[in-house]
């Protein structure tokens, strides 16, 4: 039998080419070796405030955007978190199992938490951008004491996501290392106090790519929610924008081409090189050697562009009919699987059962 994957994707905001090699990317890969699961985690979106007229149009976007990467629906099943009721309900159980120590842990939750909110706040107040204001006086909004219980217990839905389908390996990027970690940790936890029950999942964290770097702050990841849009480069970017925001990525000092630790925003751009062309390291730094910044920029910027020209053209082939009714197959399918692990869940816990 093949092993099997899960993972997933928020429907919020554009992604980036740090979600597509952090993890889209390796999710079309081991979809031939492996029964794959690819989730839209549109339950996760609403930790944050989101407009539903949005999140509905960008869980269908997300759905062309798989499909687009390569994830090909007859080998993989993709689907709607909230279309499985199963994720919600498992994740009452695991709620039940997992400590407050260990969720008030979590790095993710500490970044939003209000001081990093408020700092962020006067950083886009200075950068004068409308955009980037709203979203972060809508973060600051939520200080510890008003944030959403939902941005505390996040991880036990993801939890509940991977648990569900008996995975195997989750491919994901770095930022979600930690959340694998008590995944694994509820698992163990459930599997010692009511018998064996499930899988115990391992992370798969690409080696090269699990943490692409903002090109205006090399100390950040790259993110969708980044108040500066100049920080990432978006898959639907025009070849213009692309190129813009390279030329504005901020550089090392030196004139080096190289995978330098000490360099991060020079290795961070040679490593997105590196994965859109499928170069080695070595090949990379040969191939820029004596060249200048600017010949780097244009020439990366160029690789960017006629890498996501094909992938771009291909999301507008799909109609909304034909993704629902991709999404509806695939619910299905995940939904058969998920109630006979929420099943075996109720009866080790006594909510179902023989006298029941
Ligand atoms: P963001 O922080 O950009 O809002 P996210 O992690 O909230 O991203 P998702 O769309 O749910 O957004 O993430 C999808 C996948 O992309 C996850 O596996 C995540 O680890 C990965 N990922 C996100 N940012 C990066 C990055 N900068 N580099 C590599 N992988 C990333
Ligand atoms: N928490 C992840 C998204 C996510 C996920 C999952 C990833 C939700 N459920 C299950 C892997 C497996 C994030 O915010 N990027």
């Amino acid at each position: 039998m093949k092993k099997r994957i899960f993972s997933g994707a928020q429907p919020t905001g554009q992604l980036h080419i740090g979600n597509y090699l952090g993890a889209l990317k390796n999710w079309v890969a081991l979809q031939e070796e492996y029964e794959s699961f690819y989730c839209i985690v549109n339950l996760h979106a609403i930790t944050l405030p989101q407009d539903p007229k949005v999140l509905r149009q960008k869980t269908l976007d997300l759905a062309s955007i798989y499909l687009a990467a390569g994830i090909d629906p007859e080998k993989s099943t993709i689907f709607i978190q909230s279309d499985v009721p199963e994720h919600a309900e498992l994740t009452w159980v695991l709620s039940c199992i997992a400590r407050m120590g260990e969720l008030a842990r979590m790095t993710q939750f500490k970044d939003k938490s209000p001081r990093s909110l408020n700092k962020r706040l006067i950083r886009a107040r200075a950068s004068l951008d409308a955009e980037a204001i709203r979203i972060a006086e809508n973060e600051a909004f939520l200080d510890f004491g008003n944030a959403g219980v939902g941005l505390f217990t996040y991880p036990i839905l993801m939890a509940a996501d991977i648990l569900l389908y008996q995975t195997d390996l989750v491919p994901v990027g770095q930022d979600q290392k930690q959340h694998l970690e008590l995944t694994r940790d509820l698992a163990e936890r459930f599997n010692r106090d009511f018998g064996e029950t499930f899988v115990v999942p391992e992370p798969f964290i690409p080696p090269v790519g699990a943490n692409i770097l903002s090109l205006q702050d090399p100390s950040k990841k790259m993110s969708k929610s980044d108040e500066n849009a100049n920080g990432a480069i978006f898959l639907l970017d025009d070849a213009d924008t692309i190129t813009k925001k390279f030329k504005k990525a901020v550089t090392d000092s030196g004139t080096e081409i190289n995978f330098e630790p000490d360099r991060p925003a020079i290795r961070n751009l040679l490593t997105i090189y590196q994965l859109l062309t499928g170069k080695s390291a070595d090949e990379c730094v040969a191939h820029f050697d004596g060249k200048g910044y600017g010949q780097f920029k244009t020439e990366l910027a160029e690789t960017t562009v006629e890498f996501l020209r094909p992938f771009q053209e291909r999301v507008k082939d799909y109609d909304d009919a034909s993704l629902k009714s991709i999404l509806k197959a695939g619910a299905e399918k995940a939904r058969s699987i998920a109630q006979n692990t929420l099943q075996q869940v109720y009866e080790k816990t006594g909510i179902s059962g023989p006298a029941l």
